[in-house]
């Protein structure tokens, strides 16, 4: 039975059977490979790393779609970088108050593979009306004059190919400068028991650039080696302290019914564990 053994750590890391492999390929930018796996069902992976299975894909999608939605209240327009496989779309398709969204990916054989053996993952998200999709250069789009946003969300592989400019001190300043006032970016920033460094950056750029700059937390099983964490910026800190009841009530009058993401969650992410509250206040 063959097998794939995933290349992010150099001395620890995990494997997946493959039982089926539907697509690999060589795109214009990176590796690409979606396989099936008794446990975790259809795994995508880019340059050897796992990017999202069928079976815990919503913890992450919904923990990186709906904590700024929520906490921001009156979203209109929203921006996502990357994202390529549809599953943040797919959540923001939910609120049917946002009026228009764009994706910037750079990578158009990962929207057309996801479309095709991932259809899970978009479920029908690309054919949204209020959807713009534009490939291309993440910071180069954000860089060019256009216009701001409620919400940017940025759904990025590692700092490590064409991710890592995703993860620089000009991609975030880009990022600050297409938010309308009170707006918030949210961005996944790794796994930080491995991955303290990426952290300990990105928290470095943020509070440099906005009056709130935090993280929140999730686990996600195939992102292994502990909790995945989320960076959390806005130049309004009222926003990481929104009550549960106000959280309840938007909840409810957005109809939402998630599987992972509830009011008590989207608070209780917020709570850092001690190593990780060392490692921001060092940076
Ligand atoms: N983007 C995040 C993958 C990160 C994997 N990194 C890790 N395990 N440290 C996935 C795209 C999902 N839409």
């Amino acid at each position: 039975m063959a097998r794939f053994v995933e290349t992010l750590y150099d001395a620890y890391g995990q494997e997946f059977e493959i039982d089926e492999v539907y697509f690999e390929h060589k795109t214009d930018h990176q590796h690409l490979m979606i396989f099936h796996n008794p446990v975790f069902g259809r795994v995508m992976v880019l340059d050897g790393v796992v990017q999202t299975t069928e079976r815990d894909e919503f913890i992450y999608h919904e923990m990186l779609a709906h904590v700024a939605i929520q906490a921001h209240g009156r979203v209109d327009s929203l921006l996502v970088v990357g994202g390529g496989d549809g599953g943040i779309i797919r959540e923001i398709t939910r609120h049917r108050r946002i009026r228009k969204f764009t994706q910037v990916e750079i990578d158009r054989t990962v929207i057309e593979m996801s479309r095709a053996h991932l259809p899970e993952h978009s479920a029908g998200a690309f054919d949204d009306p209020r959807l713009e999709i534009m490939i291309g250069d993440g910071l180069e789009f954000l860089s060019a004059a256009g216009e701001s946003y409620d919400v940017i969300i940025c759904d990025s592989t590692d700092p490590i190919g064409p991710g890592e400019s995703l993860f620089s001190g000009e991609f975030y300043a880009a990022v600050r400068g297409r938010l309308k006032p009170g707006g918030v970016f949210v961005a996944q920033n790794g796994v930080p028991f491995h991955q303290l460094d990426e952290l300990r950056a990105t928290h470095h750029h943020l509070r440099g650039l906005f009056a709130d700059a935090s993280f929140y937390a999730a686990a996600v099983p195939s992102y292994i080696g502990g909790v995945m964490a989320f960076a959390w910026a806005t130049d309004d800190p009222a926003l990481r302290a929104v009550g549960e009841q106000t959280l309840d009530a938007r909840y409810s009058d957005a109809g939402l019914a998630c599987r992972y993401y509830n009011p008590a969650i989207h608070r209780a992410a917020f709570a850092l564990p001690e190593y990780l509250v060392q490692a921001i206040r060092d940076a």
